[in-house]
């Protein structure tokens, strides 16, 4: 039997110290063997190209196979592998998100800054991107649309999709309705290294996108570190936080819970409120919706870094959820919406008791590629923008040019920038 009540805590009359070590998350064992060995993967990849690739498909994945690349006749008779239920839930999920990251596609900008001066942001698709679609028991076919949906959104030309072999019809289902035609089945560390570098068959990308295991977030950050794709975030782990009051549901909020710790052994989920007779609740929930999970393990397992904390208020709450930074924060809070502005720091917020973290996981329309691990004080949930650049463009008439020289002078000459001053003085001199 599951004992959490030793996760339960007190937060007024916890230490400075065991403050911080309630709200650490689990230690990840990205330790010098695993920084190791993707180093090694990378530089065999780099040193022996497909040869590389096809032996640690053989070693990783058990896969023995001719080519990579999934034939495009067999993209698209994925069609007729996928039962009908899954392509209607697909439809919806997908015009959901189409929805929401449609509108995220911003309109040129341009300013007149001073008269005659105009300065304009204009965007462009970052033309090839690498899309990873993780694999542990089963495909994340959601994963697959988060992250397709804005990279063609973008407009992005050359979107390889790569998966662990072998790759499900599911997930080619997804590719052929997007009109991906280059889809990979490559996985872990070395799919990374091949996006990233390139081989024989591989082509490199400008950008790599998508969650992953250990590997292959240690992988996306060591590429990024030695060629120029660049990665979308950090990753790690699924993570939630519920905050909860008095007339919360707890049987809603021990689902929304359970639901996340699901996801990996090192998974950890928070419940913040102001009374003990919630957590007691929840946690009695927790022990009675586990006996209807079958494959439990894991949930098992990432349960001992849960954490149920009673503080003094639900504005304290706020300040200790924004200190952790959650992925997922969910408010199981009557009037949720008023609270939003205690909010600075969280991936994706869930409001009220009717949004459960597992609908914004498939279906409503919210990416849910997030920044995890505490980055969310600083990093967002997946977007168009990522999947684009923005180019500045300034141009002046002659007049402006004639009525800034005498600053652009001041302060060119100030940094001892003799040419800099030059260049504008060449031109003052024709007019
Ligand atoms: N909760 C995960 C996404 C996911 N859930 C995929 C189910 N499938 C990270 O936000
Ligand atoms: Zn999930």
């Amino acid at each position: 039997m599951l004992n959490i009540n030793k996760n339960i805590f007190y937060w007024n009359i916890l230490t400075k110290k065991e403050k911080i070590h309630v709200l650490s998350r689990p230690h990840i064992n990205s330790n010098k063997n695993i920084k190791e060995l993707v180093f090694k993967i990378i530089d065999n990849v780099k040193k022996h190209g497909d040869l590389a690739l096809h032996s640690y498909n053989l070693e990783f994945d058990n896969f023995k196979c001719k080519s990579f690349y999934i034939s495009r006749k067999k993209i698209d008779n994925s069609s007729n592998l996928v039962s009908k239920k899954f392509k209607d839930a697909i439809s919806i999920a997908l015009s959901n998100i189409n929805n929401f990251h449609s509108k995220q596609i911003l309109s040129d900008l341009i300013v007149e800054t001073y008269p005659g001066v105009y300065c304009k942001h204009i965007y462009r698709p970052i033309q090839s991107v690498g899309l990873y679609v993780p694999k542990g028991n089963h495909p994340l076919v959601s994963t697959a649309l988060m992250l397709s949906i804005p990279a063609k959104l973008a407009g992005c030309h050359n979107i390889t999709l790569c998966s662990p072999p072998p790759i499900s019809n599911e997930i080619l289902y997804i590719a052929k309705i997007l009109k991906i035609y280059t889809v990979l089945q490559l996985g872990g560390a070395h799919s990374i290294a091949a996006l990233a570098l390139g081989t024989e068959t591989v082509k490199f990308v400008d950008k790599i996108f998508g969650p992953g295991n250990i590997f292959v977030t240690e992988a996306k950050l060591q590429v990024s570190q030695c060629s120029l794709t660049s990665i979308d975030m950090p990753a790690g782990p699924s993570e939630m936080l519920v905050i909860a009051d008095d007339l919360s549901n707890p049987a809603f909020i021990a689902s929304d819970l359970l639901s996340q710790a699901e996801h990996s052994q090192n998974s950890q989920v928070i419940l913040l409120c102001t009374k003990n007779f919630i957590v007691k609740n929840v946690i009695k929930e927790i022990q009675k919706q586990l006996l209807l999970i079958p494959n439990k393990n894991i949930i098992l397992h990432s349960l001992k870094n849960s954490r149920f904390i009673v503080v003094n208020s639900l504005k304290e709450c706020f300040k200790i959820s924004n200190l952790y930074s959650p992925e997922h924060l969910i408010l199981h809070i009557k009037n949720s919406k008023n609270f939003l502005k205690y909010i600075n720091n969280a991936g994706s917020v869930f409001l009220g008791k009717w949004t459960p973290g597992a609908a914004g996981d498939y279906i409503t329309g919210a990416n849910h590629v997030l920044p995890t691990y505490g980055y969310a004080n600083s990093y967002s949930s997946l977007r168009v923008s990522d999947f684009q650049k923005i180019i500045t463009v300034q141009k002046m008439t002659k007049i402006a040019l004639q009525s800034l020289s005498k600053s652009i002078a001041t302060l060119s000459l100030m940094e001892g920038m003799n040419a800099h001053n030059q260049s504008i003085v060449t031109r003052i001199k024709f007019l």
